[in-house]
């Protein structure tokens, strides 16, 4: 039985990762998820598997590194998903110094308990070990409209305190190849969406608000664009990378979907008016006078777009989900899930959401 231990599976994308494995694998696998729960963690998105023999929580900082070589000190780990982040580029706008803790010394932590527990003493590594970094297509900066992709050779050029520590641990990651022999890949995804998605980020903020008839928030002139690939897509791409992955190799991930943010916004608020039904008090307030354009972020990158021609090419990862069909899903599940985004909005994020936009 594989051990796995997933960093930061509490949170967005950990969580529908860790659903994701439990549904391929079943009980032929162990999760050990390690996450400290800041304002992004948050145990309900595990609720269905929280009591499975096979799956582990600990409540530990990734900076700490007493309570992760304990961690390795009492478990074989066989992969290691590391997702756990300070992830909103907002934030890192207001506050650049946890993100620097959090995904630069962090990763250097859980390189270093890996390497320890991993190395042999002839300096090779035990067999069949895999350590996976989880990154972003931010770390390569801003394309220009309409033209050119990121690669996985394109320049590293990181504008936001974000990006930076990203790519500040990317580059950790790969000096522990280069110098160490250390068997780990790089991904760097595009702009996830999905289920258990925390409504700071474009997609569940504009559903939530529109719901409740709140202003859209459109930084600048709702150009920019992104390129949005569904959750599970990139669950599935980690699970291929970590199985089929040439070790010490990035791969890009991203489905050729691009769109401009005011786009996305008119495609939810087609979605909801074509899925809510007609008695629905919610389908009221659904309008377009709720888009407001609002002051840009500083250093907003123009546009982000993903070549995956390598992990096609090489390991024969294709997206599944569709944007059409994933917006739906995702707006369905928030349908479903009220209480989810009601406990997470409440508390922090409301004092949050004021200080950013102003409003309540
Ligand atoms: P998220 O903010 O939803 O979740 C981050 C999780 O990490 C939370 O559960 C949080 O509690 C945990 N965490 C934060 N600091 C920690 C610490 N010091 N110790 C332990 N746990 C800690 O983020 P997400 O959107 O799920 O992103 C996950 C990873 O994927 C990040 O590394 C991010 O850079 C990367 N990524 C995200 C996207 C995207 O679109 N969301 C795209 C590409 C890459
Ligand atoms: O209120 C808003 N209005 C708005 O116009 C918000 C929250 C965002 N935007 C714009 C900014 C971006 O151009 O929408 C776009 C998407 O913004 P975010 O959802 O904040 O995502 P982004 O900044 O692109 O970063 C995301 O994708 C890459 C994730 O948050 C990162 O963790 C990931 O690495």
């Amino acid at each position: 039985m594989k051990t796995y231990l997933v960093t930061g599976g509490a949170g967005f994308i950990g969580s529908n990762f860790i659903h994701y494995m439990f549904r391929k694998y079943g009980d032929t696998i162990r999760i050990i998820n390690v996450d400290c729960l800041t304002y992004a963690g948050n145990l309900e998105n595990l609720r269905e598997i929280e009591d499975k023999p096979n799956y582990i929580f600990k409540k530990v900082d990734i900076c700490d590194e007493d309570a992760i070589t304990r961690i390795f000190g009492e478990n074989e780990i066989d992969r290691i998903v590391h997702f756990a982040a300070e992830s909103h580029v907002d934030r890192s706008i207001r506050n650049p110094n946890v993100f620097m803790k959090t995904n630069v010394i962090g990763t250097l932590t859980m390189l270093n308990a890996a390497k320890n527990q991993w190395e042999l003493p002839d300096g090779s590594y035990k067999p069949d070990k895999r350590f996976l970094h989880v990154s972003t297509d931010e770390v390569y900066g801003s394309l220009p409209d309409g033209d050119g992709y990121f690669y996985e050779t394109s320049p590293i050029d990181p504008h936001s305190p974000y990006a930076a520590s990203k790519a500040s641990s990317d580059f950790i990651v790969k000096a522990y190849v280069d110098t160490f022999g250390f068997p780990a890949f790089i991904t760097n995804c595009s702009n996830n969406y999905g289920p258990y998605q925390f409504p700071e980020k474009l997609i569940p903020l504009i559903i939530n608000n529109a719901l409740h008839g709140k202003q859209l928030p459109v930084y600048g002139d709702g150009k920019n664009v992104r390129d949005w690939l569904y959750v599970d897509d990139h669950a599935k791409a980690i699970d291929m990378v970590l199985e089929k992955g040439r070790l010490g190799e990035r791969y890009n991930i991203g489905g050729h979907n691009e769109k401009q943010n005011i786009e996305i916004i008119h495609i939810i608020l087609d979605t909801l008016r074509e899925m809510l039904p007609d008695g629905d008090p919610r389908k009221q307030n659904i309008s377009d006078n709720l888009i407001s354009y609002v002051e840009d972020r500083k250093g907003h990158d123009r546009r982000y777009a993903i070549a995956p021609d390598k992990i096609k090419a090489e390991i024969g990862w294709e997206p599944e989900i569709m944007f059409e069909e994933g917006i739906k899903k995702t707006i369905a599940w928030f349908f479903e899930h009220e209480d989810w985004m009601k406990n997470v909005t409440s508390g922090d994020y409301a004092k949050y959401y004021q200080d950013m936009y102003g409003v309540k």
